[in-house]
């Protein structure tokens, strides 16, 4: 089970904690999806040269929510805890999912880039969409423990790496405690989470230094 990977990539961290929250040993490889050589090399199994991609017996997934959803189908022993088998609650977690993509990693990513690497200030609209994405995971989770259900899903994982790309730039969530109280869940049910974030600190601190 190979996986292409940069810890330093929100998409990558979601898939590397559903690995480790299932047990699963990867072999890993640690790439900079942004050098040409890599993009090449990428480009050979996956034509959109992202990370992550999983490749098993010359089987290739990328986007890191299929490749999660894949893990637990594949690797959860049965236990469908993480990617619930009830229509009704994998609605929710899908709508969860959908909402990552769609909205709370864009708008994160998009807000975290214009400071990091193009060193402005964000828009107001930028600004405004961050909020709005914000307010909107912060009812999720007033509403429940966790983002879909009682308890851990895929949905929290994937959201908490979008939330931990913001708190790495010390994004103030004071006007969110419900996310706050949230994270400290998440985190709490995560195998080794402390080493993990300790990995991740130190790696975003070298790749900040490149940009
Ligand atoms: N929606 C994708 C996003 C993947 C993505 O954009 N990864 C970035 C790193 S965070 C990447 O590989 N960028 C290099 C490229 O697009 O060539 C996912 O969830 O896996």
């Amino acid at each position: 089970m190979e996986l292409y990977y940069n810890i330093v990539s929100p998409p990558c961290q979601s898939v590397l904690l559903v690995g480790k929250k299932l047990g699963i040993t990867f072999d890993l490889k640690e790439v900079n999806p942004h050098l040409p050589e890599v993009r090449e090399q990428l480009r050979k199994f996956n034509p959109q040269h992202t990370i992550p991609t999983f490749i098993e017996d010359g089987h290739v997934i990328w986007e890191s929510y299929a490749i999660a959803i894949y893990l637990v189908e594949k690797y959860g022993n049965g236990d469908d805890a993480l990617y619930p088998r009830d229509p009704k609650v994998r609605s929710v977690v899908n709508q969860r999912l959908f909402f990552d993509n769609g909205l709370m990693f864009k708008s994160a990513i998009e807000y975290v880039e214009c400071i990091l690497k193009k060193k402005l200030e964000p828009t107001e609209e930028m600004q405004q969409r961050l909020k709005k994405a914000l307010g909107l995971l912060e009812s999720f989770v007033k509403e429940r423990a966790f983002v879909a259900s009682d308890h851990l899903t895929i949905a929290d994982i994937c959201l908490l790496s979008s939330v931990t790309l913001l708190t790495g730039i010390k994004y103030d969530l004071a006007t969110f405690p419900g996310i706050t109280a949230w994270v400290a869940r998440v985190t709490g049910e995560l195998p080794d989470y402390g080493e993990f974030h300790k990995e991740l600190y130190e790696k975003s601190m070298e790749y900040i230094k490149t940009l």
